[in-house]
Formats: C-alpha cells, sequence, structure tokens
C-alpha cells in the first residue's frame, strides 16, 4: 500500500501530543513503583493444563503480524504502551505451550518493555502448582506457569493478581505512542506531500471455518471428548457406584468410520456426508484404584458406552502428565536428593530428570507388570542453563502407580561395566548453552547473515476447507492424534478432470530409538516414541519465520488429558507451498532456447519434541506426483557423565569434555493404505541386475547389459522384504485391473526407500521381539481395520510379526492391501552435533510408475509466463 502524509502539521500535531504522553507517562508510570492490578475473576479462561489458553491466540496473531510489517509492531506496541500508561496487561515475552519459551527472542523492538512476574491461581493440576512458580502473562487474561523445568510449563488460570516486577521505562511508553500517532496520522491525514511508503505483505490463507465434525475423518472435537469422559464416568458410576472418577484417561481419539463405509465416496470423488457413521470415541483407560487397563468405545450419538473391555498383561503409553509426575516424584525423593547433593546440587531447583520409558524390563523380576518410568539426572547452573552439559551418575526407577522412587540404577561412567566404581564421577561443568543470549548476546551471532524472505506475491496456490486440502491436482485430508500425530487421509490426483485414488490413510505407524551401549542399565535405554510416548501428544505449536516460513496455514489440534479433559493444541499442523529447485529444464544447444520450470511443492508438516530430541515431519507432494516423506533430526543427543579421564568405552562419542554421546539408532515405521487407481493392489520388487549371460555370450557379447528383475509378492510371509542398496530396490504398488496403455502393465507407483541400517541389535536379544517389526524393511498384508501400528497396539510383542505369522499365506495379491515401510538412520554422534545437533535427514519417496501418460508436470508453468521481465 501506498500512504502519503502531510509533513508540517504532521510535526506540529506530534509535538503536541507527545508533550501530552511525558506528562502523563510521567505521572501513570514511576520507574520502581509496584503496580498491583486486579483481573476480573469472571473472565476466567478455560482450564488448559499443556498449551496456554485461548487468550494465546492473541499473542500469537501479534507476534505474526509484528513480524510481517514494521508499521504493524509499532501498533502493538503502541497499544501495549497505552495499556501500560493506564495500567492493562500485556506481554511480549512468551513462553510456548509445554516448551521452553522459545517466542521470547521474538519480542522484537518491544523487548524489555513489559515482563510481569505474578502468582497463578491454583487451577486443580494435580501435580504441583509450586506457589513459588514463576508465570508470565500470556495475553491480557491468561498467563502461563513455568516451574523449574523448561519441560513442565502448565497451569495457565486467571492471575487473580499481579504485581508489576519489572521496571517499565517511561520512554518506551512514550517513543510507543509516537509510534501510534504516528501511524494515525499516516492512516487519517490526507496528503499533499511527497513521502511513500511502501510495504509488501505475504498474502496468507486462512482455513475456512467449517462446523465441527463436518467430516466422518475430523479428529475428534473439544466438546466430543468432554462428552467422552462424562459418558464413560457416568456408565462406570452406575455400574460401580464410584463417586469419583474412576479412570485414568490415557487417550481418547475417534474412532475411525469402517473403511468400507468411507471408500466407495473417496473412490468415486465425493465427500461422504458427516452421519453417513455415527461419530464414534476410542479410550485408552487406566482404574486409578488398580491400574488396570481397559479400552472403550463410545458412541457419541447415542451417548452410550458400546465396549468397555480389560486388556491384561499391558501397560498403555506415557501421557505428558506420567512424564511430568514422575520428574516430580523423583525430585522429591530424599535418597535423590542426597544424591544431587553429592554431586554438588544440593538445590532442587536446579536439578532435572529426564523421564525414559523402560525399554526392557525383563532382567528384572521387580519391575515387571509395573507402570515404572526411568529417569536420566541432570544439573543447571542457573534456570536457562542447558542440562543436557552436567549429566548425573545414577537413574531413578520410578513407580507411577505407587508414586515413589523403587530404586535406584548406577551408571556405569569408566571403561568397564563396573557401574559401582564412583572415582571421578564429578559432574561436567562446562556449559554447552545453545541460545546465543546465553553466550554473550547480539554479539555472540555471526554478523552476515542477511534475512531471506519467502513470499507468495499472488497469495497461496492451496484451498483449505477445515480439514481438506486442494493444491493444484492434488486432494487430500489431515486429522491429529496423540499417538500418531498428523496423519494424511484420501490422497487422489487429478488426472486431466479424472480424479485418482493414491493412498487412503498414509501415517507414522512407530519409531524406535535403541540406544548401542551393552552396558547395564544402559540396555534399558531403547524408546518406541508413538507407542510409549504418543508423538502427538509430543507435538509443539509451530511459529510463523521459525519453524514454517512463507503463506502458511496452521490448524489446531484439540487431544485428551488424564482427566478426560480437552487440551488444545494450537498450530499443530502447518500447510505451505514451497520452492523446490527445478522441476524440469532443457535448452536446445543449437538455437540456445529453452525451457525451465521451477518446482513447487505443498508441505504439511508437524514437530514433536520428545525428550531431548526434535522430529521435524514433513509430508511434500510435488507436481509430479511425487509423495516424500521427510524427516528432520534435530535437537539434543543424549549426554551421559563420563569419569574424569574416562572414554566412552568404544559405544559412544567423546563430544565434549566429559560428555558421552552413546551411538544409537533412529528408526521410523510408516504405514501406507495405498488405492493405486482402485481398490485391488498388488506389489512387486523390482531391482536393476546385470544380465546374467557371460560377456562374450550371445546374450551379452559386451558384458554391459543390465536388466530389471521382477518379483511379484504373492502372500504376507514372502512379502516381507528387505532393502537392496545395489540393486536400487523399489516396491511398485499396482492395480493389477488397470493396465496401461502403453505398456499393457498394470499402472503403479512406486516406492523409493532410503539406504537404512539394519537394526544392530542381535536376533537373539531378548530386546529384539518387541522390534521384530524391524526385521523387514516392507511388509505388505491384507488390509485390516485394528492393523495400525506394526509393535502391536501395546507393543507386546505383537504387531506385524504375530499378525504374519497367523496367516502367512494370506494372499495380497489384487485385493486391499497395506505397506508397512520401515526405515531411518544410524547415529553415531560427532562433535559438531553438540550442543545441539544440526538436523539430519532421513525419508522415502512414493511416486508414479507408469501411471501417466507422460510427465504430469508438463503444464506446470515457467516462471517466464508467471512474471514479468523485470521480475526475472
Ligand atoms: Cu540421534
Amino acid at each position: 500500500m501506498s500512504i502519503a502524509v502531510r509533513s508540517v502539521p504532521r510535526t506540529v500535531i506530534l509535538a503536541i501530543l507527545l508533550i501530552i504522553t511525558a506528562v502523563r507517562c510521567s505521572n501513570d508510570v514511576a520507574e520502581d513503583t509496584p503496580v498491583q492490578i486486579d483481573v476480573p475473576s469472571s473472565s476466567t479462561p478455560p482450564e488448559d493444563t499443556h498449551h496456554p489458553s485461548a487468550d494465546a491466540e492473541f499473542l500469537d496473531k501479534w507476534l505474526e503480524e509484528s513480524r510481517n510489517t514494521e508499521k504493524m509492531l509499532s501498533f502493538r506496541c503502541l497499544l501495549i504502551g497505552l495499556l501500560m500508561c493506564h495500567g492493562g496487561l500485556g506481554s511480549l515475552e512468551v513462553f510456548s505451550a509445554n516448551r521452553e519459551n522459545i517466542l521470547r527472542q521474538d519480542a522484537g523492538t518491544c523487548k524489555g518493555a513489559i515482563k510481569f512476574s505474578f502468582k497463578c491461581v491454583k487451577n486443580g493440576d494435580t501435580y504441583d502448582p509450586d506457589p513459588s512458580t514463576t508465570c508470565v502473562c500470556q495475553g491480557f487474561l491468561s498467563a502461563c506457569c513455568t516451574s523449574r523445568n523448561p519441560t513442565t510449563t502448565r497451569s495457565t488460570g486467571n492471575p487473580t493478581s499481579i504485581n508489576l516486577a519489572k521496571k517499565i521505562a517511561n520512554e518506551n511508553a512514550i517513543r510507543n505512542y509516537m509510534r501510534l500517532y504516528l501511524l494515525v496520522l499516516n492512516v487519517v491525514l490526507p496528503s499533499t506531500s511527497t513521502r511513500t511508503v511502501t510495504t509488501t505483505k505475504t498474502p496468507t490463507t486462512t482455513p475456512t471455518p467449517y462446523p465441527t465434525g463436518s467430516d466422518p475423518l475430523d479428529p475428534l472435537t473439544a466438546d466430543e471428548i468432554t462428552s467422552t469422559s462424562q459418558i464413560i464416568e457416568n456408565y462406570s458410576a452406575a455400574s460401580r457406584a464410584e463417586p469419583t472418577r474412576r479412570f485414568i484417561y490415557n487417550w481418547i481419539t475417534l474412532k475411525e468410520p469402517p473403511k468400507d463405509v468411507l471408500l466407495p465416496f473417496f473412490l468415486s470423488n465425493k465427500d461422504p456426508p458427516a452421519d453417513v457413521y455415527p461419530r464414534k470415541s476410542f479410550s485408552v483407560l487406566i482404574e486409578r484404584s488398580s491400574g488396570n487397563v481397559f479400552e472403550a468405545v463410545v458412541n457419541l450419538k447415542t451417548k452410550k458406552v458400546e465396549s468397555l473391555v480389560q486388556v491384561h498383561n499391558v501397560q498403555p503409553s506415557l501421557s505428558p502428565e506420567d512424564l511430568l509426575r514422575a520428574e516430580v516424584i523423583t525430585r522429591s525423593d530424599a535418597t535423590v536428593q542426597k544424591r544431587c547433593a553429592s554431586l554438588g546440587f544440593p538445590d532442587m531447583d536446579l536439578v532435572y530428570a529426564d523421564p525414559w520409558s523402560m525399554g526392557y524390563v525383563g532382567d528384572r523380576p521387580e519391575y515387571q507388570g509395573k507402570r515404572l518410568v526411568q529417569l536420566y539426572v541432570y544439573g543447571k547452573h542457573s534456570i536457562d542453563d542447558n542440562h543436557y552439559a552436567h549429566p548425573f551418575d545414577f537413574l531413578p526407577i520410578v513407580d507411577l502407580i505407587q508414586g515413589v522412587v523403587i530404586g535406584i540404577e548406577e551408571l556405569p561412567t569408566h571403561d568397564d561395566f563396573d557401574a559401582g566404581n564412583k572415582v571421578g564421577n564429578v559432574v561436567p561443568h562446562a556449559e554447552a548453552n545453545y541460545d546465543y543470549k546465553l553466550r554473550g548476546g547480539a554479539k555472540f551471532l555471526r554478523q552476515d547473515d542477511k534475512p531471506i524472505k519467502v513470499e507468495s506475491p499472488q497469495g497461496a496456490s492451496y484451498v483449505v476447507k477445515g480439514n481438506q486440502i486442494q493444491w493444484q491436482k492434488w486432494k487430500m485430508r489431515v486429522s491429529f492424534n496423540g499417538r500418531e500425530g498428523m496423519v494424511i487421509h484420501t490422497v487422489s490426483y487429478n488426472d486431466n478432470a479424472t480424479v485418482r485414488p493414491v493412498l487412503y490413510r498414509a501415517s507414522l505407524a512407530e519409531m524406535f530409538i535403541p540406544y548401542g551401549d551393552p552396558r547395564p542399565p544402559y540396555h534399558r535405554k531403547a524408546v518406541f516414541d508413538l507407542g510409549e510416548y504418543g508423538i502427538g501428544f509430543n507435538a509443539d505449536r509451530q511459529v510463523l519465520n521459525q519453524d514454517v516460513v512463507g503463506a502458511v496455514v496452521f490448524i489446531d489440534g484439540v487431544l485428551n488429558n488424564s482427566t478426560g479433559d480437552p487440551v488444545s493444541y494450537p498450530r499443530i499442523i502447518t500447510i505451505r507451498e514451497e520452492d523446490a529447485g527445478i522441476l524440469w529444464k532443457h535448452v536446445d544447444f543449437r538455437t540456445g532456447k529453452g525451457v525451465v520450470t521451477r518446482s513447487h511443492r505443498l508441505v504439511l508438516s508437524f514437530i514433536a519434541t520428545v525428550g531431548n530430541y526434535e522430529y521435524i515431519f514433513m509430508w511434500q507432494f510435488y507436481q509430479d506426483g511425487t509423495i516424500q516423506l521427510q524427516i528432520q533430526l534435530t535437537g539434543i543427543i543424549s549426554s551421559n557423565m563420563l569419569a574424569q579421564g574416562a572414554t566412552p568405552a568404544g559405544y559412544g562419542s567423546l563430544v565434549a569434555s566429559q560428555i558421552d554421546g552413546q551411538y544409537h539408532q533412529h528408526f521410523f515405521a510408516v504405514r501406507l493404505d495405498t488405492e493405486i487407481d482402485g481398490n485391488p493392489n498388488s506389489v512387486y520388487t523390482s531391482d536393476a541386475v546385470s544380465v546374467s549371460d557371460p560377456t562374450g555370450s550371445p546374450g551379452n557379447p559386451y558384458g554391459q547389459g543390465f536388466t530389471t528383475k521382477k518379483t511379484e509378492l504373492k502372500t504376507a510371509a514372502t512379502a516381507r522384504t528387505k532393502i537392496d542398496p545395489l540393486s536400487g530396490r523399489v516396491w511398485v504398488v499396482n492395480n493389477p485391473t488397470m493396465a496401461h496403455p502403453y505398456t499393457g502393465q498394470a499402472k503403479g507407483w512406486k516406492l523409493v526407500p532410503p539406504n537404512t541400517p539394519p537394526l544392530m541389535m542381535k536376533e537373539n536379544s531378548p530386546l529384539r521381539p518387541k522390534a521384530s517389526f524391524l526385521d523387514y524393511d516392507v511388509w505388505v498384508l491384507p488390509y485390516a481395520e485394528d492393523q495400525l501400528f506394526p509393535g502391536g497396539f501395546y507393543l507386546n510383542n505383537s504387531g506385524l510379526t504375530e499378525w504374519v505369522g497367523r496367516n502367512p499365506d494370506a494372499s495380497v495379491e489384487n485385493r486391499d492391501i497395506v505397506l508397512f515401510h520401515m526405515f531411518g538412520l544410524t547415529h553415531i554422534p560427532r562433535v559438531e552435533d553438540w550442543p545441539v545437533m544440526p538436523v539430519e535427514h532421513t525419508g522415502f519417496s512414493f511416486k508414479p510408475y507408469n501411471f501417466f501418460l507422460e510427465n504430469p508436470a508438463i503444464d506446470v508453468p515457467p516462471p517466464s509466463s508467471r512474471y514479468k521481465k523485470s521480475e526475472l
């Protein structure tokens, strides 16, 4: 936009206003004067134990807008300036949901102007709240309280009173007033002058409002989660006459409609009516009194419990609250406190304990059948210090049902298996911080890194309606749940006005991170991030211009907490498009004329922080039909103490003085419910191989011949296959009923795996059965509704191995099939991974294989047809 102003009257008016402002502010806000602000109790925001409440939305909006234009930043600063002078509330200091203050640095030019600390109203949170907890204002009416652990932010509530704790400099307020006046003058005063301000704003798209539950695959709404727990409790109370809530709600999620109900709609490119199947929820419950595990199906239409069944000998995943509670229990334990003090950390406010699932308990009968957590303990030098730089040498084990530390295991710190040797076990002292503010501030940062702006000057090419996304020829839905995180549904590609199905459902199905240090108790470091934590429950809010850039649409999620109440997960899924380099190009070398096109891709992503690690999941859709799942790994490697002078004993890397970065692997399992050009699908592997005839023979006279070898996968047992990087093996999923007009062969879509190491643990390792789905890289099974998780729902040696073992001869030819693909990487930490690890990548491609009649991206416009010459 262009704005012109008259300069002379503006100056005069400004001067007058500034004088008024200066007087006013000096009266209202005196430095060092505490200001008591009462907040009306009637405006209590919704209780939220994981994320800031709805008012945080205001702040998010402000942050986004403030980054987009300088003007908006001024405007918002000014609003807050006004509030400062008039006794209102505001904040520029932002704590993200359940993470440390990742937004703090974005306070921008308003930084330091306002920072409040106050006591929160206790909101019934089971685990704390510590009355000395510091809270930071999150908007106008809500607060985000942080306890000592950066992962334990919780307990938003309505403050009853707020003490202004930080000085507010009058000059800031005056400056902000001035900005407002400038803005107002710029907008309202007509102009004859010459000054022109031009701003460029990246057009953004926002999801079209839609009625919740308008599609049968939409995730449960907050109301549906509340209804579920109420219906279950009512049912339970009626039958058991228990006055209080009987269950801990481990997971409440949508029970998706049966595939045979929705598939006909998908195959005919129609949206199913919302009531095609009654909305139902599926819940995993833990009985508070006994620890017994139940599964419930609730019909949300009839408001009836359809089933409530006990499941024996299993443990559900650890909820975010379980993890926080385990840490609280650990910190409160007298023996732990004593051990910490003996290591030089008597202040438990500076002791942190990272909760890990137990991995393997077969060696300890006293652990079996219990709901346990092992905790790696660290110290901090200050509240923001990176605690992974200061690991301790012992491992508390917490029983979540009893609520106590049931034992402490010793960690080896020397070059041998002797965990009892404590000689030289001094906590590493050197700090290793990744936040520049802890490394000397702005002067620490390189000065020659200039911003790169990503813009969509004509707006986004995609359209989002509720959870449905249409981008050029692609169409799909997304959903979000606590275990799998983001799920992609009903993916189709419009091929010259024929909508052709590709995938019915694509999901992350499991993750496994085994560590290689053989010295007990490190053998217990073997975690399943979906089955044991729930990757969705650990997802992060994403922030514009930090996690994502450009024209981005954010989709919120709603999950449950342990009391069966809804928890908001704002901005959990992002939708955006990116430039992905050259798509195709050719130049006639004789004439010099040619065509080049740029590749654009649609990216659907979510990010999860699981303890020390961050995982970034990006489903990428390309114009040429390629689908990629790209996974980025970052965060902080799991660190263990080395005694002074000790080495990692061959099982890890010395990444810093006394810091052992142990070798480990990251495996990901993906479930692909394919629908290539329809429902009946088959799979064959294709390998590039040398012609078998010897050199000089009639069939291979010069020996250079090579061909492809096709192997049809016929049964569930024989379809268990491994990658072969030397032959470039791919898996072609095809529809045998749809012959390609040129090739005469079934039209297909090929799975291209990454190079993936084998699971390093031995085949007879007692840990192996739980991860036996990693015995192969690709499995193909007949579709079964309840077979979503390759290690089994409860990771109790079930899953793919059991399913295939039950019916090894089940045909996987020309029928409704599902592929599971496992891939990953071995991580040998390097010094450069410390103190925070630059992203590593892994992922696979799924791309058309003799499916179209030509390059489907042949019609992608070259930039020369889209831009003016001056813009090229
Ligand atoms: Cu790693």
